[in-house]
């Protein structure tokens, strides 16, 4: 196995951690507005400061640099580089930026995984509907085009959408995320038509006009929880496990890495329950043969984001009001044995990586993988010394080396969330994420590097969990565990 490929990386993205929201000529985007508004973020929080990373190339290239890291996944402001959404509108500031950021990281050996689309829409195009218009496939398009031209030299690995299930159900769905539309039963459908087409639309000018010339690679992200049946002997939990994944990704996975078009059991649900509503037809748009040969096969790799598990029963749901999430039919719990984070329904629960992984090979003929984000949020102003962080990577990543080296899934990379601490939407500042600290009551933001950056750094230096340091790099707390690792792993470890 050849090892050197592999990709150690952390993540970020632009409205989390870039600040500057109207600096040198920036539009404004969907959550630059939402944050404004008071109320809708605790404790009144905006991203218009955020890590302040607009102004921060340099530091953060050297903390990137200092970490080992191979890889840093970040995303791009559209309405920085477009500051109305169409390119008819160019901020040359915005790209500037982009470019000594990229640049640095180049010059740093550190590869750039660039996602287009981090869910900060520019403000002008929500005002023509936003994911709702099928116009934003065109404008969608004009917008990847132009990075792909622009800094496509450098960069190699493009992201379409980050999580394009959360942008059709939080934000067209249950209405939580902007643009808050609240439409449960046919916006999210519809939404994640126009995604997929407007994916496809990207992946296809990227092999028309540059794949042969900059030789990348480009996917989609999908976040995933694994979810295991209650009962793993009664057929209908392990059906409505499998319901609940096609639901979740599949959704978007099973056009792009199958057949062109949705898994069968969504078509079936959504179209049954239509009919049972007396609709005239399924809330599930249908692609067309011509479509379907359009979207089948339009990424080179699977990418995917993943924070924890889920329990999940077989479910007899309303049927109404319409909605995406009585349509699945099942109903999710968690184990109250799973420790808990800062974030509501994230539980660490490492060995789902591992099931998850395997799913995927198994599911899409194992396909290149990347982990694109991985972490642990956690409720404190200050955890430089953040023991809990380390236990949820070490075991996280243990069990992703597992599928890797005992099941032979195609891993290719991992990459931590997050680089920072950063602007944690709804929940503002409140939950920590981040390798490093940023005090965010101090104008300068200055970052410190936690306890997990060095056990991370350590990690990536000794391309997989440094056994040999393992006694003295962590807290006594962990030591039984370490045992346990050892018994379990003997040569998992693959430096
Ligand atoms: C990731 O999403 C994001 O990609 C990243 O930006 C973020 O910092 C990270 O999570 C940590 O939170 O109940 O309607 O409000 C992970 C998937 C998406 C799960 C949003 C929770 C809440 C939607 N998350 N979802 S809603």
């Amino acid at each position: 196995m050849n090892n050197n490929n592999f990709t150690w990386g952390v993540s970020s993205s632009a409205y989390q951690v870039e600040g500057g929201w109207d600096a040198d000529g920036k539009g404004p985007s969907i959550w630059d507005n939402f944050s404004h508004v008071p109320g809708n973020i605790k404790n009144g929080d905006t991203g218009d400061i955020a890590c302040d990373s607009y102004n921060k190339v340099e530091e953060d290239v050297y903390l990137l640099r200092a970490l080992g890291v191979k890889n840093y996944r970040f995303s791009l402001s559209w309405s920085r580089i477009f500051p109305s959404g169409r390119n008819n509108s160019i901020n040359s500031h915005g790209i500037d930026y982009y470019n000594r950021l990229i640049d640095g990281l180049v010059a740093n050996n550190i590869t750039p995984i660039v996602t287009l689309y981090h869910w900060d829409l520019p403000q002008a195009l929500q005002d023509i509907g936003g994911w709702e218009s099928s116009t934003l496939i065109d404008l969608f398009d004009s917008f990847a085009d132009f990075c792909f031209q622009t800094f496509g030299d450098r960069v190699k690995f493009w992201i379409t959408f980050n999580e394009p299930q959360v942008i059709a159900w939080a934000g067209y769905g249950a209405g939580t995320l902007p643009p808050n539309v609240n439409d449960p039963g046919s916006a999210p459908y519809r939404v994640a038509h126009i995604l997929l087409k407007a994916h496809a639309r990207v992946y296809h000018t990227y092999d028309d006009k540059y794949r042969a010339s900059q030789g990348g690679v480009i996917a989609l992200c999908p976040n995933i929880d694994w979810v295991e049946p209650k009962t793993p002997s009664d057929p209908r939990d392990i059906e409505a496990a499998d319901r609940y994944l096609q639901f979740l990704v599949g959704w978007f996975t099973h056009p792009i890495f199958k057949n062109g078009d949705y898994p069968e059991v969504m078509k079936w649900k959504v179209g049954n329950r239509s009919e049972l509503q007396n609709l005239p037809s399924s809330r599930l748009p249908v692609f067309t043969a011509e479509e379907r040969d359009y979207i089948r096969g339009t990424a080179d790799v699977f990418c995917f984001n993943s924070y924890t598990s889920k329990i999940v029963t077989h479910s007899t749901t309303r049927l109404r009001p319409f909605s995406y999430e009585y349509d699945q039919e099942v109903l999710t719990k968690v184990d109250s044995s799973w420790p808990s984070s800062a974030i509501t329904g994230h539980r660490a629960v490492a060995w789902g990586l591992r099931r998850l992984l395997n799913w995927i090979k198994e599911e899409y003929g194992n396909p290149p993988i990347y982990i694109i984000e991985n972490g642990v949020g956690i409720k404190t102003k200050s955890d430089v010394d953040d023991n809990t962080r380390i236990f949820y990577y070490k075991t996280y990543i243990d069990e992703a080396l597992k599928a890797y080296k005992l099941d032979g899934v195609n891993l290719r990379g991992y990459n931590a969330w997050s680089f920072m601490d950063s602007f944690e939407w709804l929940n503002g500042y409140d939950p920590r994420f981040g390798l490093h600290q940023v005090d965010f009551d101090n104008p300068n933001r200055p970052r410190t590097p936690k306890r997990s950056a060095v056990y991370y750094a350590e990690i990536i230096r000794n391309n997989g969990i440094p056994l040999a340091h393992l006694c003295v790099s962590i807290h006594a707390l962990l030591r039984t565990e370490i045992v346990f690792h050892r018994v379990l792993q003997g040569n998992m470890v693959f430096a």
